[in-house]
C-alpha cells in the first residue's frame, strides 16, 4: 500500500524526500526552474551584481567571427539547454549554420523557443529535440549529415562536481560525433567578494529564487514549510572552488512534505546549489580530461567570464 505513494511521487518529490533525509540536507539545483523560478532566474541575469550573462553576451558578440573562422562553414549547431534566447541569435548570426538543433528536457518551452527562432531564421532548418542531454543521444538525420558545433553557454557546467562535469562533457562529445567542436561558457574564479555579491544581490532577487524552492515544495508536494523561518545564504568555498547556496533555518523548524516529517535546528541548512568556478587553465584541464582539445579561450578585461572553443 505504501508503494502507491512512491509510485505517484514526481521526480521532484523523490529528490526532495531523499535530499532532506541526508545529514546535510540538500535539494538538487535543477529543481529551481519551475515557472516562477525561471522568471526569477531571468531577473537575476539582468541584475547589476550578476555579471555572467552580460559578459558572456559581450564575448559572443566580440568573438563571433573567431568562432566562425575556427569552426569553418556548414556545421550543424547543437545547443544544450535551449533557454538562452538572447545568446542563440549571436551564434547563428556569426556561424550561419544550415541546421540548428536545440536540445532541452522541457518540451513546451523548447518548441516555443524553436518556432520563434525558425521564424527569425528562415534559412536555418530548426530541429528541436526533447531529451536529457546528460546521456548520449541520437541527433536528427538532418543534423547527422554535417559536422557539429555544440553550444553550451551560461556556465551551466558549474552546477556539476568535477567528476560529473567530465561525465557530461564526454556525453556531449559522444552526442556530437566525429570532428565536432564545442563553444562553452565557463565562469572564472575571481575575488570572493564579487562572487558572493553576484549570488546575494541587494534587491533580494537571488534570495527569492532560492526561497522559491520552499514555496515549490509547499505547492507541489503538499508541504507546510514555514518559508519565513529560512534565509538565503551564498558562500564562497575556496578549497572546492565553488559558490554554495543554502537555505538556513533561523529557528528550530519542523514541517511535513508528502506526509513525511522533517526538522532543522536553528542554524542548520538545506544546501540548494553549487556553482563551480574555473580558471582558464583549470577549464583547459577539464577539456582534456573529458576528451576535448582546447583550441581557444576568450575573456573580458576583468576576466569575469570565459568563452572556450574546443575540438573533439
Ligand atoms: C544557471 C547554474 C549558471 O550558477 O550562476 C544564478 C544559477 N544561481 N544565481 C549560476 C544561479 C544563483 C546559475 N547557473
Amino acid at each position: 500500500m505504501t508503494d502507491v505513494i512512491a509510485d505517484t511521487l514526481s521526480a521532484f518529490g523523490e529528490a526532495v524526500l531523499a535530499g532532506l533525509s541526508q545529514p546535510q540536507k540538500t535539494v538538487p539545483a535543477r529543481f529551481f526552474y519551475d515557472r516562477r523560478g525561471s522568471e526569477l532566474f531571468e531577473a537575476i541575469t539582468k541584475l547589476p551584481e550578476y555579471y555572467p550573462t552580460r559578459t558572456e553576451i559581450a564575448l559572443l558578440r566580440a568573438h563571433g567571427p573567431d568562432i566562425a573562422r575556427l569552426s569553418g562553414p556548414h556545421r550543424a549547431v547543437i545547443e544544450f539547454g535551449s533557454g538562452s534566447s538572447r545568446k542563440t541569435p549571436l551564434l547563428l548570426d556569426a556561424v550561419k549554420p544550415p541546421v540548428y538543433v536545440p536540445i532541452d528536457i522541457s518540451g513546451d518551452y523548447l518548441h516555443e523557443a524553436a518556432s520563434t527562432l525558425a521564424d527569425a531564421y528562415p534559412d536555418v532548418d530548426v530541429l528541436p529535440v526533447t531529451a536529457d542531454f546528460t546521456r548520449p543521444l541520437t541527433l536528427p538525420a538532418g543534423a547527422q549529415a554535417l559536422p557539429a558545433l555544440g553550444f553550451f553557454p551560461g556556465s551551466t557546467i558549474g552546477n556539476l562536481s568535477h567528476a560529473a562535469a567530465v561525465d557530461l562533457l564526454r556525453a556531449l562529445a559522444a552526442t556530437l560525433g566525429a570532428g565536432a567542436c564545442l563553444v562553452i561558457g565557463i565562469d572564472t574564479r575571481k575575488n570572493p567578494r564579487l562572487l558572493e555579491t553576484a549570488y546575494d544581490d541587494d534587491a533580494g532577487v537571488t534570495a527569492a529564487f532560492n526561497l522559491n524552492l520552499l514555496h515549490r515544495m509547499n505547492r507541489e508536494l503538499d508541504g507546510d514549510v514555514p518559508v519565513d523561518a529560512f534565509e538565503h545564504r551564498a558562500v564562497w568555498h575556496d578549497g572546492l572552488g565553488r559558490i554554495e547556496m543554502h537555505l538556513v533555518a533561523t529557528r528550530d523548524v519542523t514541517f511535513r512534505i508528502c506526509g513525511r516529517s522533517f526538522s532543522l535546528a536553528a542554524g542548520e541548512s538545506i544546501h540548494t546549489e553549487n556553482s563551480y568556478k574555473y580558471t582558464i587553465e583549470e577549464a583547459r584541464l577539464l577539456a582534456r580530461a573529458s576528451g576535448w582539445e582546447p583550441l581557444a579561450a576568450w575573456t573580458d578585461h576583468e576576466r569575469l567570464f570565459a568563452l572556450h572553443f574546443w575540438r573533439a
